[in-house]
This record gives structure tokens, C-alpha cells and sequence, in this order.
């Protein structure tokens, strides 16, 4: 024995000793404390078709890059959890689309395990950022509990990990295809503090409210973070979603699309679409329902989030912003 023991396994923030491989960028601002927010992988892969999911990464990337953060796009690539991605394994990851699959937090070790890729949920997406120390993540909608719970028993595994995995999830809600009432009180059973930025609504996705009342309002980003770092004051605090509404230039009203939305759910029973499968089946469905009005709201949403949470990032980094 020198006296020197074996540098230990990082705990503070991995449940267990997995490894996260970091671009060189992503390392450097970690290191030096600075803001990065995560961005996920399915929504990628599986929540739009491409381009346009291209062309949405991009443009969310140079949002968080605008707002002084240094963007993470978070996927297993042949068993590797990795953060930060070039430009040319962005591009290759949107033209595989869905033959990467999709996979939430219990696919982490069997992927590993098996050298596989993945394209990571929210869910998986927090895992993996936690464990590398990113703190903010920015996404669509997050999954929550389906329509029609009681028969099949769909609630995304999203709600379970905001519920012990403390990262702060900017999203616009929860999609409008859900059970947005039942997804609300799972997420105060679950303990996860709902933020409202600048609304006292719970937003839906495409649409503005779902006129379901939110209990807090947050008006801006250095207050959002003053929470957050409360919340993780306690011990067993997990996640917090901080719920910004689609911009209003893109938002779609709740006429426009609940019919859309009925019909794709009767096709998807109709199909035998159940699990995992569901989410971008409806997607899907509904972009042509819509006539692509539900891209156009999914990429204006998708580029407001990643521009509040690297406004999150930065308050909460104490590096500051990028350099
Ligand atoms: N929001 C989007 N597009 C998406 C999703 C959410 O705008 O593709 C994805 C997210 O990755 C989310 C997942 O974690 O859908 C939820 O899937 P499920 O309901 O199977 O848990
Ligand atoms: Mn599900």
C-alpha cells in the first residue's frame, strides 16, 4: 500500500458504477461546471419522421447553443451510453430512425450486455444524464398514463424515473393522446414537483392548456432553478418537470386535433398496437391526420424547450455559461 487508495466509483449521482461516454466538448464543460442539457434519442429515432427529426435536432441544438449551453444528445450506441454526438452520428442516428430501438430505463443493462444500440426515452435519457452529471434535459412531452389505463395498464416508465432521478425535465407537458388528469395525480403520487413556466396550466403538448390547473408558476429560469435546487435539498428528491407551453404561433387548438386523436386511438386498438409501440404509432397517425400540423407544433415546442432549459443549465451551473 502507498497510501493512495483506488480513486472510487462516482456514487453522488449513478445508482451504480455505470460508465457514460462523453464527446470531448460535453467532458470539457462538465469539468469546468459549465451549463449542458441533455436531449433524448427517441424522439429522434421514433417521434418524427425524417427529416424533419433532423432538422428539429439541429435547430434544438443551436437553441441550447444560443442560450449558452452545450447540447447532449443522450443514445446507446453498440451498448455504450454516450452523451454528445458529431454532427455526421446525429445525421446517421435520424436516418436509421426506427430500426435503432427504442428503449427505456430496464434496457440500459441488456444493451450493454449484448453490445446493442438504443434510442433512449425520457426515461433512459435521465438515467444516463444523471450518471454523467448533466442536470437538465430538454424534450417534447414526457410519457405518462395512457387512455384506457384501467385495461392495459400503459404508464410510461417516464413518470417512475422523474420520480427518483434527480434531473430537471423541460417539456410541454404530457401528449394530448394521454390521460393528462390521471397523469397529473401519478405525478404528485410519484412526489415530482409539476413547474409551470409562465403558466398556471398544465400545457398539452400541441396545444397551449389542457385546462388542468397547475399549483405553481414559475416566470423565469433563475426561479425555476432556485426551486430545483430546494427540491434537491431533500434526500430521496428526485426529478422536476418544469411544463412550457407550445409557442402560441404554432400552438394547435384542442378542436383541431381531438377528433384526429380519437380516430388514431380507435385505429391503434383496431391494430393491436399496445406497449411500447404506441407512442409512435400515434405520432405518426397524427401528422397525417393533420396534414403535418403536429410537426410543425412538435418542432416549435421541441426548439422552445431546449432554449428554457439551457436558461435552467446556465442558472444552475457554476461555471456559468459556455465559453
Ligand atoms: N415526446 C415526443 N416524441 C416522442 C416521445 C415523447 O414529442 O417520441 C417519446 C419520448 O421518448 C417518451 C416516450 O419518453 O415517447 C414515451 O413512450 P412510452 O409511452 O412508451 O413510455
Ligand atoms: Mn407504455
Amino acid at each position: 500500500m502507498n497510501g493512495e487508495s483506488e480513486p472510487k466509483p462516482k456514487t453522488e449521482s449513478a445508482r451504480g458504477n455505470a460508465r457514460v461516454a462523453l464527446s470531448a466538448e460535453v467532458e470539457r464543460a462538465l469539468h469546468e461546471g459549465r451549463a449542458v442539457v441533455a436531449l433524448e434519442s427517441t424522439i429522434l429515432c421514433h417521434g418524427l419522421p425524417f427529416p424533419a427529426n433532423l432538422e428539429t435536432h439541429r435547430a434544438a441544438e443551436e437553441a441550447v447553443r444560443r442560450a449558452g449551453a452545450v447540447p447532449a444528445l443522450v443514445a446507446v450506441v453498440d451498448g455504450v451510453p454516450r452523451a454528445g454526438f458529431s454532427p455526421a452520428e446525429v445525421e446517421s442516428l435520424a436516418r436509421a430512425g426506427r430500426s435503432v430501438r427504442k428503449a427505456t430505463t430496464r434496457d440500459l443493462g441488456l444493451l450493454a450486455a449484448r453490445r446493442e444500440s438504443g434510442a433512449t426515452t425520457v426515461a433512459a435519457t435521465m438515467a444516463i444524464a444523471s450518471a454523467a452529471g448533466i442536470r437538465v434535459f430538454a424534450t417534447g412531452g414526457i410519457g405518462g398514463v395512457h387512455r384506457g389505463v384501467s385495461e392495459t395498464f400503459d404508464v410510461s416508465a417516464d413518470l417512475l424515473e422523474l420520480s427518483r432521478t434527480r434531473v430537471a425535465v423541460v417539456a410541454s407537458g404530457a401528449k394530448a393522446v394521454l390521460d393528462l388528469p390521471k397523469t397529473l395525480e401519478a405525478l404528485e403520487t410519484l412526489g415530482v414537483p409539476v413547474l409551470g413556466f409562465g403558466t398556471f396550466e398544465f400545457p398539452a403538448f400541441w396545444i397551449r392548456g389542457s385546462g388542468l390547473p397547475l399549483e405553481v408558476c414559475c416566470d423565469d429560469a433563475d426561479e425555476v432553478a432556485r426551486v430545483v435546487l430546494a427540491h434537491w435539498s431533500w434526500p430521496g428528491a428526485g426529478g422536476v418537470l418544469v411544463a412550457n407551453p407550445v409557442p402560441s404561433e404554432a400552438a394547435l387548438e384542442r378542436q383541431d386535433v381531438e377528433e384526429a386523436i380519437e380516430r388514431s386511438l380507435a385505429a391503434a386498438r383496431e391494430a393491436g398496437i399496445a406497449g411500447k409501440a404506441v407512442t409512435p404509432y400515434l405520432l405518426a397517425r397524427l401528422a397525417e391526420e393533420t396534414g403535418g400540423r403536429t410537426l410543425a407544433a412538435n418542432r416549435a415546442l421541441v426548439v422552445s424547450n431546449a432554449t428554457v432549459a439551457a436558461k435552467i443549465a446556465v442558472a444552475l451551473a457554476p461555471g456559468g455559461a459556455r465559453r
